[in-house]
C-alpha cells in the first residue's frame, strides 16, 4: 500500500515540507522516549560536551546553565550509531516509507541528531536552509524531523517558511562572517509568513532541504526532543564532506544501490561552508 496519498505528495511539491502522523510504531516511540531521558540522565554527571562521536567529536553537547539538578542536554550527534530505537525509526518506520515515495524508490541515509530543548530552553535555531551545509549531485533531500515529544506553540516548534525551496538559496555569510544563518531581512521576512509545525508525539515534518526554517527558544515546561534524520536520493552524490561524519552514511534504506549519479546543475551559486562549519553554527542562546 502506498504511504502517502497523492494529495500528500503534491502538498509536498508545492510547500516543501509535509507533516505525517504515527510516522513510527507506538513501541518504538517509547523506545525513543526511554532512551533519551536514559541520555539526559546520564548527563547530570557531565559538566561540558562529553562522549564520542565518529570523528571524535562529542557525541552530546550540553547548553550553558547545565547543572546536575536542571540537565540542559541539547544535542545527541548520531543516535543511531548508539541505540536500536533510533536505527530502527531511521531505517524500518512509516516515515522511511514516506521518505521514499518523496524522493525514491531508492533512498539512502545521510546523517541524524537529535535536537533538544528541554523546559526553559534559551536555544533558537536561526533561520537557514539545509542544503549549503549538505550539497549533493541534486537536491533530492529530505530532512525528516520526528517529534518525540508532542510540540506546540509553546515548546520551540520548527517555523517553516512554505514555498521556499523553491527560490533562492540564501547567503550565510554577513560582513565577512561566516554565521549559518541567512540575513536579518530574510529571516523577518520568513518570521512573519511562517507556518510552524507542531503535532503529537510521533508525527514527522518531512522538510525539502532547500526550504527556509528556524525555531525559538522554549519557554514551556515541557521539552521538544526532535530525532533529526537526513535521506537523500540514491543517486544524488554529496559534493562535500558530511557536517556530521557516522557509520551508516550512504546506507541504503529503500530500493536498491544503482551506483548512479543524477546531476543537476543548480540554477544558484552555493554559500561557501568553511571547513568543520556544521549546523550548530546558527544554535545561539538568546
Ligand atoms: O531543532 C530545530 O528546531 C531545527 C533543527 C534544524 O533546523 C537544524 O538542526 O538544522
Amino acid at each position: 500500500m502506498a504511504a502517502l496519498k497523492q494529495s500528500e505528495i503534491d502538498f509536498f511539491n508545492e510547500h516543501g515540507y509535509l507533516m505525517v502522523e504515527n510516522a513510527v510504531d507506538p513501541k518504538v516511540l517509547k523506545n525513543l522516549t526511554e532512551d533519551f531521558a536514559k541520555w539526559v540522565d546520564e548527563s547530570r554527571e557531565h559538566s561540558e560536551a562529553y562522549g564520542e562521536s565518529h570523528d571524535g567529536r562529542p557525541r552530546f553537547d550540553l547548553e550553558g546553565g547545565h547543572t546536575e539538578s536542571k540537565p540542559a542536554l541539547r544535542r545527541v550527534n548520531g543516535p543511531v550509531e548508539i541505540s536500536d530505537a533510533y536505527y530502527k525509526a531511521m531505517t524500518d518506520s512509516h516515515m522511511a516509507d514516506c521518505v521514499a515515495e518523496l524522493i525514491g524508490p531508492n533512498i539512502k541515509f545521510h546523517h541524524s541528531k537529535i535536537n533538544s530543548k528541554l523546559p526553559g530552553a534559551k536555544t533558537e535555531v536561526k533561520w537557514h536552509q539545509d542544503f549549503p551545509f549538505t550539497p549533493h549531485s541534486n537536491d533530492d533531500l529530505i530532512t525528516a524531523l520526528l517529534m518525540v515529544d508532542e510540540v506546540t506553540d509553546e515548546n520551540g516548534p520548527l517555523e517553516v517558511l512554505p514555498g521556499s525551496h523553491k527560490g533562492d538559496i540564501h547567503s550565510l555569510w554577513h560582513d565577512g562572517v561566516f554565521t549559518g544563518a541567512v540575513a536579518s531581512d530574510v529571516s523577518e521576512q520568513c518570521q512573519s509568513n511562517a507556518i510552524t509545525c507542531k503535532g503529537s508525539a510521533g508525527s514527522v515534518c518531512l522538510m525539502h532541504t532547500r526550504l527556509l526554517h528556524g525555531s525559538a527558544p522554549n519557554l514551556s515546561k515541557k521539552p521538544r526532543t526532535l530525532f533529526i534524520a537526513v535521506y537523500s536520493a540514491e543517486d544524488a552524490i554529496p559534493q562535500s564532506p558530511n557536517p556530521m561524519p557516522n557509520k551508516y552514511e550512504g546506507l541504503v534504506v529503500r530500493g536498491e544501490k544503482t551506483s548512479r549519479v543524477r546531476s543537476v546543475p543548480y540554477d544558484i551559486e552555493l554559500p561557501q561552508i568553511p571547513k568543520g562549519a556544521s549546523f550548530f553554527d546558527q544554535q545561539a542562546e538568546g
